[in-house]
């Protein structure tokens, strides 16, 4: 196989093996970073977004580096978004958390992670929900943070399988409040604590990832037309040089 060819295969190769990239991050640090993770910032780190409390829900700032910490590599005031004020015992299912939204123009195989720190008394059951449009929300996945005051680092949610999550200007996602499976009462975080609405949840690292989409690419034919020249330049410089 001439070099010609062997560049050209490897071309085409490493085009059908593209990595993911971050579409959308928020570390929830402050910018410059300062003496205080009590301080940080709703701005995303990495390309553009936006975020909002669901049902009430209020958005302030927390350490993302106590018991135990987020993912975050930060490690000089890194912070957390602090959220509290969720339902009361036995009311509002899946209506009270935090929404992000961002546009994946350009990227598909989207998938969305987070970090999420449980307090003792915060709901131990989260419910992902997705949105095509902004306004439609539909479950997608459940977590079970099963201790108070813990980080549960790494939750990710796939959205290859859903039709529209690619390439689309307005796909938000959401975490909310989970009643416990088969109940209508939210479980405590802590096994012996008791659920209450005042209790928090701290996000960081809130990421969404994509594979960058492809250029079109051409018909095999084209493949096949083009290797064939190289194929016939490659015979006729061996011509050449026999001659
Ligand atoms: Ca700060
Ligand atoms: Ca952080």
């Amino acid at each position: 196989m001439s070099a010609k060819i062997t560049a050209l295969v490897l071309a085409l190769s490493s085009a059908s093996f593209a990595h993911a990239d971050v579409i959308t991050q928020w570390n929830f640090n402050s910018t410059p970073a300062d003496t205080s993770t009590a301080t940080g910032s709703l701005a995303t780190s990495v390309g553009s977004g936006s975020l909002s409390g669901v049902g009430g829900v209020s958005l302030a700032f927390g350490s993302g580096a106590s018991n135990g910490g987020s993912s975050d590599a930060v490690t000089v005031d890194d912070t957390g978004l602090q959220t509290t004020g969720y339902a009361a015992q036995g009311q509002g299912n899946k209506l009270h958390g935090v929404q992000f939204s961002v546009s994946t123009l350009g990227f598909d195989h989207i998938s969305f992670g987070y970090d999420l720190r449980h307090s003792n008394t915060s709901s131990r059951f989260e419910q992902v929900q997705y949105s095509l449009d902004g306004v439609t929300f539909t479950d997608l996945a459940g977590f079970d943070g099963n201790a108070g005051d813990t980080w549960f680092n790494g939750r990710t949610v796939s959205l290859a399988g859903i039709a529209g999550a690619a390439n689309n200007a307005n796909l938000s996602l959401r975490v909310v409040a989970a009643f416990a499976p088969g109940t209508s009462n939210y479980g405590a975080a802590s096994p012996t604590g008791t659920y209450a609405g005042t209790g928090t949840w701290r996000f960081d690292m809130v990421t969404f990832s994509g594979t960058a989409m492809a250029a079109p690419v051409p018909e095999p034919s084209s493949y096949a037309i083009a290797l064939a020249g190289l194929v016939v330049a490659g015979s006729l410089a061996r011509r050449r040089k026999v001659i």
